[in-house]
């Protein structure tokens, strides 16, 4: 056990025992979700080489330490429920199923992207599995997550005459607390029942200030959402199996009641902010600390020691995971740049619904031929 004292309110980490697994969930789905904790984290690796290489410009923030929050999350919910995020982004894209090529090229800013190439690292955004962003003002999507919950139930309620249980997850960085637009957001989720959970991805730091010198109450988060009168819980987001049963029972009472949620998701990010942060504001001591509790490596003693999977077992997934990002890495090279044409697509989209490719100038032609 680390001596290492952290203030309340923060994650615990440190090296713990093997835990129990969750009773009622599959090997099979257990398999997965530790595959895709090693997908992003190798997905990650690469990414930060690929931007040494000068493949990737821009600003790239690397999720590795917190992947249990997106794999546990998504496990949690069902694909029709929509999911946006901030810019640390990567992570959630790949959890929702996002193939890796189209959320590495989208990095390259090759027209193979998930957005052709032109949102690039921040602005992961999948309409297929319903994934809305990716979003680098920091709290800006904290209104869109409401909004998001507020037009599944009109869709469902009033436009199709049924009843609604889809619920909206709205994942935001503790610095994204002491932005306007959140709490403009919550108000509004509070008063308007909307089904929607805010998850605070609580790794301590707003770059380099850390949540105690930052937020008022950092050692007791719920008290901003009980203001609200929104219901609060508190998570190991270090660990992938409490995660995914607690996110499971919240995001199962708020379909139920349509009544908005808030989770102090508490996780750490091993890396630095950014590609370029040399982490003078906190201690190797630290970090060593919280490495020691890597979620993945806890995840594996858990599942070795239930014999879901054996070491060989483990070398065959991670050989896996490194193919699929090589491959990720090969098809992003290939692909070409966005033609300039591109600068006229996308700029607005028409109306609620699946993404059709038609740019503005098709739409206003279409518009006037009706
Ligand atoms: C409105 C706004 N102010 C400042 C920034 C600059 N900025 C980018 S990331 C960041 C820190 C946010 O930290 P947090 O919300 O905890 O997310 P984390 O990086 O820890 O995932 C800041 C201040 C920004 N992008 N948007
Ligand atoms: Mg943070």
């Amino acid at each position: 056990m680390s001596t290492h004292a952290l203030p309340a309110g923060r994650a615990t980490g440190g090296a713990r025992p093997s835990r129990p697994l969750p009773p009622g969930v599959p090997p099979k789905q257990l398999l997965r979700w530790f595959r895709d904790m090693l997908l992003i984290r190798e997905f990650e690796v690469r990414t930060m080489q690929a931007y040494q290489e000068k493949k990737i410009g821009g600003f790239c923030h690397v999720y590795i330490g917190q992947e249990a929050v997106a794999v546990g999350c998504v496990a949690a919910t069902r694909p029709e429920d929509p999911m946006i995020t901030a810019y640390r982004d990567h992570g959630h894209a790949l959890a929702r199923g996002m193939a890796a090529r189209h959320c590495m090229a989208e990095m390259f800013g090759k027209i193979g992207g998930c957005a052709k190439g032109k949102g690039g690292s921040m602005h992961m955004f999948d309409r297929a599995n319903n994934l809305f962003g990716g979003h680098g003002i920091v709290g800006a999507q904290t209104p869109v997550g409401a909004g998001l919950a507020f037009a599944t139930k009109y869709e469902d309620e009033v436009i199709r005459g049924g009843t609604s249980d889809r619920v909206t997850l709205c994942f935001l960085g503790d610095g994204a607390l002491n932005q306007g637009a959140f709490h403009e957001a919550l108000n509004l989720a509070g008063l308007l029942d909307l089904p929607v959970i805010y998850v605070v991805e609580n790794n301590g730091y707003s770059m380099g200030t850390s949540i105690e010198r930052g937020t008022t109450m950092a050692h007791d988060l719920s008290v901003k959402a009980a203001a609200y009168g929104i219901d609060a819980i508190e998570v190991d987001g270090l660990d992938v199996i409490a995660v995914y049963e607690e996110m499971h029972a919240f995001v199962e009472k708020c379909r139920r009641t349509s009544r908005p949620g808030f989770v102090d998701m508490k996780t750490y990010r091993f890396k630095g902010h950014s590609m370029s942060d040399p982490r003078k504001y906190r201690t190797r001591d630290e970090e060593a600390h919280f490495e020691a509790g890597d979620p993945i490596g806890k995840l594996e003693r858990a599942l070795v020691a239930a014999g879901v999977i054996d070491e060989p077992g483990v070398g065959v997934l991670m050989d896996s995971v490194r193919e699929e990002v090589r491959e990720s890495i090969r098809w992003s090279d290939a692909s070409p740049l966005p033609g300039v044409e591109e600068l006229h697509h996308d700029v607005y989209v028409e109306r609620w619904g699946p993404y059709t490719g038609t740019s503005l100038p098709e739409m206003l032609r279409e518009e006037g031929t009706r």
